[in-house]
């Protein structure tokens, strides 16, 4: 394919501009959906994909499409995308080098004159991040139809607004039924994203070629116990939520420890303690659990095992548990053509490769259901992400993007 001009002056600047819708100060990002940063930011990147020339479309719940027409318009597009919106606190790289890096590869092969027999289409997915709702990708669930529309229209945020209401108030209108997508929507789909790990910078790798995604599982826990005052309550009458809770928080790191596979990984982010002053006895904690591996059966193991602690545990202390799973997902595998075609790729641009896992989730995860899939990744500084410090060099990202080029110019046709 013809030499293709990276302008990656262009997306550093559409990156830092991104950046700056935030509920918090850079370098810490926060872009929860719905809220204004989250409206923001997608008013920027369609934009900036109306000035390419992209058709766009966007759903009933805020996914967003924008489509390069290919010489044959009716063969399946070949997709490409990520996410914008940011946990709390988080960088500015993760999922934007998928949406924006993305859009610097269409525009790269626009300059260089290819004429794609198919469609090229850019998606930004809505809600990757389980911030708002409690359970990601929310946007390609209910597009690979792993959420229903019910489910999707009943989903509730911290102050128990429906999602339904919230898409609507955010703008998105018609039936949530327009969202799933058919089987094979997309010839192939391919998401450029940060590792979020350190092999690639340690092993000074250029480009990950994904081969898997690791399955993700989810847990809210509220934990009853019966509270009191500090100081009157002594230590044999007490049900104390938060000791309960601790003993919880403790049981899922050995268990995640425990299975014997190198990859499991479990996690407590969220613990929220009720009512939460110096002088009273914790009556109530809010827990999550998320517990992960690239193998379902060492994943299910310590997810089971985790689940009969809390149990044991609420027995023991006389403390009630409500444990709710928000998700089961399988792992994915992501496609054999595609993971060539990235190799391939890489080769064509010198860059060196390797193929690897990924232990974060993604939008992939989901759209693997739809059709053959892959993922390339860059290197991140530290391997850090999910936190203020998260960084891509312009030079990873540049070949990134080339690649990205690459990958989608060849499957286009
Ligand atoms: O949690 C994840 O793996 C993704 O970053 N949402
Ligand atoms: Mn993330
Ligand atoms: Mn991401």
């Amino acid at each position: 394919m013809a030499e293709l001009k990276i302008d990656i002056d262009r997306l550093v600047a559409e990156l830092q501009e991104l950046s700056r819708l935030s509920a918090t100060e850079p370098p810490a990002i926060t872009r929860v959906l719905y809220t204004e940063p989250d409206l923001a930011g997608r008013a920027f990147v369609k934009a900036k994909c109306t000035s390419a020339g992209l058709v766009i479309r966007e759903d009933a719940i805020g996914n967003l499409f924008a489509r390069w027409p290919g010489s044959e318009p009716n063969l399946p597009a070949i997709g490409t995308g990520s996410h914008i919106d940011a946990i709390p606190h988080s960088g500015m790289y993760d999922g934007t080098v998928g949406v924006l890096g993305g859009l610097e590869a269409i525009r790269a092969l626009q300059s260089s004159g290819l004429r794609p027999r198919r469609s090229i289409e850019l998606l930004l997915f809505t809600s990757e991040e389980p911030t708002r709702f409690g359970i990601g990708c929310v946007g390609s669930r209910a597009m690979s139809g792993t959420l229903s529309p019910t489910a999707l229209a009943e989903l509730r945020d911290a102050d128990g607004k429906r999602l339904d209401d919230v898409r609507t108030e955010a703008g998105y209108r018609g039936s949530l039924d327009t969202v799933r997508l058919k089987e094979n929507h997309y010839a192939f789909f391919v998401e450029l994203h940060i590792e979020q790990g350190p092999i690639l910078e340690r092993e000074g790798i250029a480009i990950g070629a994904v081969t898997a995604i690791a399955a993700p599982a989810a847990l809210k826990v509220t934990l009853n116990g019966s509270g009191g005052h500090a100081g009157a309550v002594l230590m044999p009458q007490r049900h104390d939520a938060l000791c309960a809770a601790a003993e919880i928080v403790l049981a899922v790191e050995t268990a995640a420890k425990t299975t014997g596979s190198p990859d499991t990984v479990a996690t407590v982010g969220i613990c929220q303690v009720h009512p939460g002053a110096i002088n009273s006895i914790p009556s109530s904690v809010h827990l999550t659990v998320d517990v992960r591996d690239i193998v379902l059966e060492s994943r299910d193991r310590a997810f089971a095992s985790i689940q009969e602690t809390i149990q044991k545990v609420s027995t023991s202390r006389g403390v009630q548990a409500k444990v709710e799973t928000i998700s089961t997902d399988p792992p994915a595998t992501m496609a054999g053509p595609i993971v060539a075609a990235i190799e391939a790729a890489s080769v064509d641009g010198g860059f060196s490769c390797k193929r690897m896992v990924s232990r974060a989730y993604h939008d992939s995860l989901f759209m693997a259901r739809l059709g053959p899939t892959g993922m390339i990744f860059i290197p991140c500084r530290n391997g850090y992400s999910h936190r203020p410090d998260e960084y891509a060099s312009p030079e990873a990202m540049k070949i990134g993007v080339e690649t990205l080029a690459q990958t989608l110019g060849r499957l286009a046709g």
